[in-house]
């Protein structure tokens, strides 16, 4: 089967998402023979779909392989904008530095690149994110804004709770988002996020936003110096996750609040951030590049700076560090 006519057919079916569409119809809607679609059938198949042929109804689709391959993001995409464009391969160094490379070359608003394995995925600060094969969603989402460049920062916490609100509408889960770009779960860090710009003087070009979600990992697959602090969805859920569900939610969730937030601005955004952060009016510790502070974490700006009120009174803002949240005595 052609990658087009296979295209095709997942889009039928997506369009009729649970319902039955008999041989007949898809061999009108495809231009081709009925033996010609019992084969294509097949072909899924041995792609890993489950489809349940039952007579004189037709065909339906009851489970889908745990791929992230075009077609899986694609069949049961809800979204007009982000994920329309994919750009997938099966290992890659970093969807950053591929998602780079595309949005220098024209790449539309709302390209993902997306692949199964990063040999070189990058945290921040030149730290180095774990992404074996098979197991996760690494992928790169190429944003172009009309938005003045101090505001991109914005768009980490934008990422975090279209995350966090994905995840639990395809999981049931609960995360907690830590300032700024951590999302825990039961204290372990299981999405991390890093943002970055490409931009001219006075004009954003393109953000680049890269997720990491740890999702089908047990603890024994991680390193040993993170299987203290990681976790992943399929630990906490004590089950398989499929992962084109997990990210097709999260995509959706993205555009819909994406939107929002250029018609309306932050508000919304900081509402729900706040609702989901795990330090805001707790005491934590800020590590920054020259110094760190400890105090309450008192929110977050209109502009998505964090408050810290440090023990003298003084408020203090934070644009970049690494949170801890001290022991309590
Ligand atoms: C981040 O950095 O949390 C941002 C991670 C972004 C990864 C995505 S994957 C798709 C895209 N392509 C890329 O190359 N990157 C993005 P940071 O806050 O600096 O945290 C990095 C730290 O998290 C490391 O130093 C480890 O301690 C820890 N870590 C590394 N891999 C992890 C994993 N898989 N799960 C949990 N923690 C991890």
């Amino acid at each position: 089967m052609t990658s087009s006519m296979r295209k095709e057919l997942l889009d039928i079916f997506s369009q009729h998402e649970g319902e039955f569409i008999s041989g007949q119809k898809i061999s009108n809607l495809l231009g081709c023979s009925r033996t010609a679609v019992w084969k294509h059938i097949e072909e899924l198949r041995k792609d890993g779909y489950e489809l349940e042929a039952v007579q004189r109804k037709g065909y339906r689709i009851i489970g889908t392989p745990d791929k992230i391959s075009e077609n899986a993001i694609r069949l049961g995409l809800r979204t007009t904008k982000i994920g329309q464009n994919i750009h997938y391969e099966d290992s890659v160094d970093s969807t950053q530095k591929i998602a780079h490379q595309l949005a220098n070359s024209e790449a539309p608003n709302g390209t993902i690149v997306v692949s199964d394995e990063q040999t070189l995925g990058r945290g921040r600060l030149d730290r180095t994110w774990y992404s074996p094969k098979g197991t996760g969603i690494w992928m790169s989402v190429i944003l172009r804004p009309n938005i003045q460049m101090h505001k991109a920062p914005q768009l980490t916490l934008l990422t975090a709770v279209s995350v966090v609100r994905g995840i639990k509408k395809s999981t049931g889960i609960e995360c907690q988002i830590k300032w700024p770009n951590d999302i825990l779960i039961n204290e372990k860090k299981c999405v991390g996020i890093l943002t970055e710009m490409q931009a001219d003087a006075d004009r954003i070009r393109a953000v680049i936003i890269g997720i990491g979600i740890n999702v089908n990992h047990r603890t024994d697959h991680f390193p040993e110096e993170l299987q203290q602090i990681a976790t992943s969805l399929a630990i906490e859920k004590g089950e398989e996750i499929n992962r084109a569900s997990v990210m097709q939610a999260i995509l959706k969730e993205m555009e819909d609040l994406y939107e929002d937030y250029l018609k309306e601005g932050f508000s919304l955004v900081k509402t729900l951030w706040e609702a989901n952060a795990v330090s805001i009016g707790k005491r934590i510790r800020a590590r920054m590049m020259n110094e760190t502070v400890e105090g309450y974490a008192k929110g977050i700006t209109g502009d998505g700076v964090l408050l810290l009120e440090t023990d003298d009174g003084k408020i203090r803002q934070i644009y970049s560090a690494d949170i801890e949240i001290p022991p309590t005595t």
